[in-house]
């Protein structure tokens, strides 16, 4: 365990998981797994900076845990835990903050989307999520970050603080790389294969969820929107045929040749169903093994308390080491 590189992700519990985040965040996590150590969070702060339920927060804190635990994260071998148990990533964030220039916040282009649509609620954590983001990797001196390819220019913010505090105050933080699969770093909408699928469209039909039973996904698909012509195959000017086959791929492991050979002369209706079909048996377990999980808040609970404590021992650590760099004095014990 000791000289195994670390790694650390989050997600955040803003609604039901899609296959974009399956696909492009938690399956790779349960890959990497086994060769590093894993460190797992649910990333409930960045979550408040657009406008929550309560009830709604809480509910999908539950719902992500039990997911993470399903997709194959093993809270013996990795840590999994909330953000908000470990305060440290609330007084780093502080810290970067002071190294952290609005300019560079500013021109993130989540921040842009986000403010675009959340008019009425530009908040300064919105555009803080960044140094938030960022302060969750340095403390625990991650050495791989697996994400999505929306999520690279975070990744590279987090590479610039460290870097600008470690020249400033001498090697406290790890430079992280990040991991973006090859596969299906990004997929796309169903109903706009030009937008990112994401679990909070407003077109339900955009998005496969992972609550979606095997009926609801066949159906998603076959009124997915494909592009003109009658070819199954991967090229820029057809992007919801595409989109399609990378999410074929994706769930059955099968090369693009291999997928575009499957269905050659075959038509679109054909095609959908069996990619609709495909995604149905990747997902149907997980949501019925998140399913049986929920109804042990107890056992959640306690992989979260344990998860917390192990959390709380590395960043604090690391935290302890940027306050006296900075010239903070220590507290007497
Ligand atoms: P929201 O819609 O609330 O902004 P999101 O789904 O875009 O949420 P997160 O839940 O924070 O964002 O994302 C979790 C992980 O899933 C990240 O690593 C992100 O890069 C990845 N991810 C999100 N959408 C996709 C997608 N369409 N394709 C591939 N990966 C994705
Ligand atoms: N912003 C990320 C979620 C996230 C994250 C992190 C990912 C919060 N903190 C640290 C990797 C490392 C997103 O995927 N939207």
């Amino acid at each position: 365990m000791e000289d195994k590189k670390r790694l650390f992700s989050a997600i955040q519990p803003s609604g039901i998981l899609t296959l974009g985040n399956y696909l492009g965040a938690l399956r790779n996590f349960r890959l990497l797994q086994e060769d590093y150590d894993g460190i797992f969070s649910v990333a409930d702060l960045h979550t408040l900076t657009v406008r929550q339920e309560p009830a709604d927060l809480r509910k999908n804190t539950y719902e992500l845990t039990a997911l993470y635990i399903a997709c194959g994260i093993d809270p013996e071998r990795s840590v999994l835990f909330l953000q908000s148990h470990v305060a440290a990533h609330a007084e780093l964030t502080w810290i970067l903050n002071t190294i952290c220039y609005p300019g560079e916040l500013s021109r993130m282009t989540q921040f842009k989307e986000k403010s675009r649509a959340h008019e009425d609620n530009i908040n300064v954590g919105l555009m803080d999520y960044p140094v938030l983001m960022a302060s969750d990797i340095l403390l625990y001196q991650a050495d791989l970050v697996p994400v999505g390819a929306d999520q690279k220019q975070h990744l590279e913010l987090a590479r610039d603080l460290a870097v600008r505090f470690n020249n400033r105050f001498g090697e406290t933080f790890t430079v992280p790389e990040a991991y973006i699969g090859k596969t299906a770093a990004r997929i796309m909408s169903l109903a706009d294969p030009s937008k990112k699928m994401s679990k909070s469209d407003a077109n339900f039909n955009g998005f496969i969820s992972i609550d979606d039973d095997k009926d609801a996904v066949i159906r998603k698909f076959k009124r997915a929107v494909t592009d003109s012509g009658s070819e199954i195959v991967s090229r820029e000017d057809k992007p919801g045929i595409s989109n399609l086959l990378n999410i074929y791929c994706a769930v059955t492991g099968k090369t693009l040749s291999e997928a575009e050979k499957e269905f050659q002369g075959k038509g679109y209706g054909d095609f959908k169903l069996k990619v609709g079909e495909a995604v149905a048996e990747v997902i149907d377990p997980i949501r019925q093994e998140k399913n049986r999980l929920l109804q042990n808040k107890d056992y959640l609970d306690d992989v979260l308390k344990t998860g917390a404590e192990r959390a709380e021992r590395i960043a604090y650590k690391t935290l302890n080491k940027v306050y006296k760099k900075v010239g903070l004095l220590q507290r007497k014990r």
